[in-house]
């Protein structure tokens, strides 16, 4: 009796840990893989809330409850809106990738959602799949979609018990979780099934209700089941959960903690990504013009890649549809840039030379790039690195340099006269 018992309990056991370990499918590793190589995307916050011009939390930190917030769909009609324009802006930026919010904190679908009519279809004049335009110029210019969803929700009655925001929104004391999962599970099936193939799935708002029974296994089950491609990655703003594809940070580089989001977000082992926006705000924000220069984006855009991780740059597109002239401006730059250098981050990974304070290094096969963001001389050592040095030139310019190299490092003699201020002074280094 006593070795049967046992023996269930085994069986139990056994299928408890096999359910429990996540065993990314071929595709997954592929897209991971591609992921890692493409280096940059594009990160769109847009939603009715553009309409306000003060941000994508304007909800909350205004406390405008749920039946006043519903009065705003019907003054969102983005009629300059072009899908095609936004994706080949990013492109000619050098992004490789886009994700854009599907559904933001105030659970408003941008999206032809059946199982709502808390969306774009039933309460817009407008009345386009944002979503579907995006998926077919994505498709047609060759450039991944992400999805963001965020699991918090300001409107939803049944996102109850309440989480630490979304308690003025006048909703009514009582809800059903489960149902709240369903509807969650419900959209998301949505967006798996009708937009074609996608990068993957891109959650924020989990922290709201840190304690809550998310049933993560079961969303991400579902995902992976739909499209098993699809990377899971969520702003959870801690370690990696089992099920998840990459790890992404919120205004910090991996490891560090400036923004304030990353002091739980321990690094693991999958692909990496931390976004930023170009200004301050996420959504769109009439008064804020915190533009980050050009230099900035790319010394970014840089040092990412050397952290081994990918930067999704933020635009916050205006309630008419189009993306501010000072963003555009600035992607051009970046563009200029990636175009000349890209060949110097995109496939490449972080190292072998760790960030330092003068900038960081990336690796490609038989190359080495070390990115000089910040040095005010024109020598530069770096230290040993593993193999022997067939040579050093100017990236840019392709003219050697003169160099030589001691058992503890190199001495790289720099161009004469050079610009200090440049973004980013490139040495490329090929190993025998
Ligand atoms: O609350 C959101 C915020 O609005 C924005 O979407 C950012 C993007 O990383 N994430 C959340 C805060 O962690």
């Amino acid at each position: 009796m006593k070795k049967i018992a046992l023996l269930i309990l085994l069986a139990l056991l056994t299928n408890l840990s096999f359910s429990q370990e996540y065993q990314p499918s071929p595709e997954n590793l592929e897209n991971r893989e591609w992921f890692q190589d493409a280096k940059f995307g594009m990160f769109i916050h847009w939603g009715v809330y553009s309409v306000l011009g003060v941000h994508e939390w304007v909800m909350e930190t205004r406390s405008i409850d749920v039946d006043t917030y519903e009065k705003l769909p019907a003054f969102f009609n983005p009629t300059e809106f072009d899908a095609e324009e936004w994706v080949l802006l990013a492109k000619s930026a050098g992004m490789k990738y886009i994700t854009i919010t599907t559904k933001h904190h105030d659970g408003f679908a941008m999206f032809d959602s059946k199982i709502s009519d808390w969306d774009i279809m039933d309460r817009t004049v407008y009345q386009k799949d944002i979503i579907k335009q995006m998926a077919e110029a994505c498709k047609k210019h060759n450039i991944k979609l992400f999805l963001y969803y965020s699991q918090l929700d300001w409107h939803h009655p049944d996102y109850y018990p309440r989480g630490d925001t979304g308690n003025k929104s006048g909703r009514p004391d009582k809800g059903d979780w489960e149902n709240y999962l369903d509807y969650m599970n419900g959209q998301l099936t949505e967006l798996l099934t009708n937009y074609g193939e996608i990068g993957g799935i891109w959650f924020d708002g989990w922290w709201d209700k840190k304690d809550a029974d998310w049933q993560l296994r079961k969303t991400y089950d579902l995902i992976h089941k739909l499209q098993p491609q699809a990377m899971i990655g969520s702003n959870h703003h801690q370690a990696p959960n089992p099920g998840e594809d990459f790890q992404m940070f919120e205004r910090d580089l991996p490891g560090e903690n400036k923004g304030g989001y990353s002091a739980e977000a321990t690094v693991g082992k999958l692909p990496l990504e931390t976004a930023e926006t170009m200004a301050h705000r996420w959504g769109f924000s009439l008064q804020d013009k915190a533009y980050k220069s050009s230099k900035e984006l790319i010394q970014y855009l840089v040092k990412a890649a050397g952290y081994n991780s990918n930067f999704l740059l933020n635009v916050g597109p205006m309630p008419n549809g189009k993306i501010q002239p000072e963003f555009v401006e600035t992607l051009k730059v970046l563009g200029e840039w990636t175009d000349t250098y890209g060949e110097t981050i995109y496939g490449t990974r972080g190292g072998p030379i760790s960030p330092q304070s003068w900038g960081v290094s990336t690796h490609k096969d038989d190359k080495i790039y070390l990115h000089i963001m910040d040095w005010k001389t024109d020598t530069f050592f770096f230290p040993t690195i593993e193999g022997s040095i067939k040579s050093v030139i100017n990236f840019q310019s392709k003219k050697k340099l003169k160099h030589e190299t001691t058992s503890s490092g190199t001495l790289v003699q720099l161009p004469k006269g050079r610009d200090y201020d440049q973004a980013d002074f490139v040495i490329e280094i090929t190993r025998k």
